[in-house]
């Protein structure tokens, strides 16, 4: 595996998940100190120079992390399991937003909605492409239509993140439709 890729699933594992893994902190914003992140890598033996990780949050090709603009502070944009208030103001979503899924969750999700599962939200993309790929990490994808406008309008609140991914509670079986 490419470093790169080896540092982004590591970054995303500590600074989603599992900090202590790590030995770092994370406020309360879910920021973590760069000093801190780079001394963990170097103990995993995995680059640690800061121009590589400059390098690596700027060409993340989905903008997983985010860098403080003195660049003393790291942090996951989205994703977390770990308790972080990432302060995002409820925005008016689009039309319909999109999520993507396989063929083995489908019942479940017809029947209960979509649920959170281990993150703090269900995450939803404006466009398709975006959902068939996330679909696609556990096999062939299915595709879901959300009445974003509907559940909206009917008093659920939408959030979304600088990297353009769509995050609510849940999403209950009404507003959703297979495409
Ligand atoms: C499914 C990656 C049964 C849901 C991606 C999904 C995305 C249910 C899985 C981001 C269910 C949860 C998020 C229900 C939902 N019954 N299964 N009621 N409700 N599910 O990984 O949306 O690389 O937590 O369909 O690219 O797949 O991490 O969510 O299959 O942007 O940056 O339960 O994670 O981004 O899986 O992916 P996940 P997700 P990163």
């Amino acid at each position: 595996m490419a470093d790169y890729v080896r540092i982004s699933k590591t970054l995303s594992y500590w600074l989603r998940h599992q900090p202590d893994a790590a030995g770092i902190a994370l406020d309360a914003q879910g920021w973590a100190a760069v000093d801190d992140v780079l001394s963990a890598l170097g103990r995993d033996a995995l680059p640690n120079d800061i121009e590589t990780l400059l390098a690596l949050v700027e060409q993340s090709d989905k903008q997983r992390f985010e860098l403080s603009p003195d660049l003393h502070r790291i942090r996951a944009r989205q994703g977390h399991s770990v308790s972080v208030d990432l302060a995002l103001a409820p925005t008016q979503p689009p039309e319909t937003l999109y999520h993507g899924t396989v063929d083995r969750f489908l019942t479940a999700i017809l029947s209960e909605g979509l649920r959170k599962m281990r993150r703090h939200h269900v995450h939803l993309s404006q466009d398709i492409q975006t959902a068939e790929r996330v679909g696609a990490r556990r096999g062939k994808p299915v595709l879901l239509a959300i009445d974003a406008a509907g559940m909206h309008a009917d008093g659920h609140s939408f959030f979304v993140t600088e990297n353009q991914v769509w995050l609510t509670d849940a999403v209950p079986a009404l507003y959703l439709r297979r495409i």
